[in-house]
């Protein structure tokens, strides 16, 4: 090969190796914008909380020039499902990843590996341990939701009397955090004529927690409150209160949908309930996860990330991210939130 035609071919192979490596280096940056996959995993299919979210995260798609938002969830709350499905979306080549966990330990390997392949993973509204996940999208603080439900309950029932909790499933992480908190509540010297004679899980299924429910009634005849921390176990207590006919009789809060409580809110078979806004929640989880994914939030702890139109939430110890306050409702206001979700 003659002397010209060498370097010239050393150029070709340096131009070629160039264009991998500025590829190689590209795949580590930013996806094109349109191109962005993102994930929103929920703990369950048919929880009108969740469909809430997932409105939430469509409105921040339109928003942020349109990514594509796939949304998914088991058809039970378990941690098993929500595994098989994050394993496909890794094979799918997503770029992000937001999750409403069921398990906080359970889902740390599938996540790492996630992670691994340089997909950006949050959890939001029920947590994975920290080295699972950048960061988790907290709606409320823990603290604040569990003393405040007991709050709620003892108004009234005044301060006196059997009470029990009607969880979602028993490693929902967001639940047993709550229900932790509910319990330090209690110790406190006001309460000491009120008594926790018992957590059940109705697994966030309408129909189990409607058993459950009734499981309690049996049980504990002389029940004064319960506290369900669950738009799908506060619903369907309160169900079954008015058909075993003991609405009024023993009080019932929690959190709940305003759409889906509004009648046993105006009945008084629960008077007062709290809940944050899911359609915010949806909308912040999947707006983070989309600036994880194009580098411009790092969800490192001490960030203030601009989240559109909710404004500031900052990243604070363990990579945790409280938005604000529950609403509390009752009758006054149970119609106009109702109309909203
Ligand atoms: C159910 C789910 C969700 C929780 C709400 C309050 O819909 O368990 O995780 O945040 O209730």
């Amino acid at each position: 090969m003659k002397y010209k035609n060498k370097v010239l071919l050393l150029f070709v192979v340096f131009l070629f190796a160039g264009t991998l490596v500025f590829a190689a280096g590209q795949k580590e940056k930013a996806p094109e914008k349109g191109k962005v996959k993102i994930a929103m995993v929920v703990k369950n299919l048919g929880n009108a909380f969740f469909e809430a979210c997932h409105d939430g995260g469509k409105e921040a798609t339109k928003e942020l020039g349109g990514f594509e938002l796939i949304f998914q969830g088991p058809s039970t709350p378990t941690a098993e499902g929500q595994i098989e499905i994050i394993d496909s979306l890794i094979a799918q080549k997503v770029d992000g990843i937001a999750i409403s966990a069921n398990d906080k330990d359970a889902l740390v390997p599938i996540c790492k590996k996630a992670m691994s392949k340089g997909i950006k993973v949050i959890s939001f509204d029920s947590g994975i341990a920290p080295e699972g996940r950048i960061l988790h999208l907290a709606p409320s603080s823990d603290e604040y939701i569990g003393r405040s439900e007991v709050q709620l309950l003892a108004e009234m029932i005044g301060y006196k009397g059997e009470i029990a909790i009607l969880s979602a499933s028993s490693t929902a992480t967001n639940q047993n955090a709550w229900i932790e908190w509910m319990k330090k509540e209690l110790e406190k010297p006001e309460y000491k004529n009120m008594k926790l004679v018992a957590v059940v899980y109705g697994d966030d299924l309408s129909d189990k927690s409607y058993r459950e429910a009734m499981g309690l009634f049996k049980s504990y005849p002389n029940l004064r409150g319960i506290i369900s921390p669950t738009t799908v176990g506060i619903a369907a207590t309160a169900k079954a209160l008015e058909d075993a006919g003991l609405a009024g009789k023993i009080a019932l809060t929690g959190l709940g949908l305003p759409s889906e409580m509004k009648q046993y809110i105006k009945d008084g078979t629960c008077e007062k309930m709290e809940l944050w806004n899911p359609i915010d929640l949806g909308y912040s989880a999947t707006y983070i996860t989309y600036k994880l994914v194009t580098g411009e939030f790092t969800g490192k702890p001490g960030e203030v990330m601009h989240v559109g139109r909710m404004g500031d939430i900052k990243v604070g110890e363990n990579g945790v991210a409280v938005m604000g306050k529950p609403y509390v409702f009752d009758k006054s206001n149970i119609d106009k939130f109702a109309a909203i979700y």
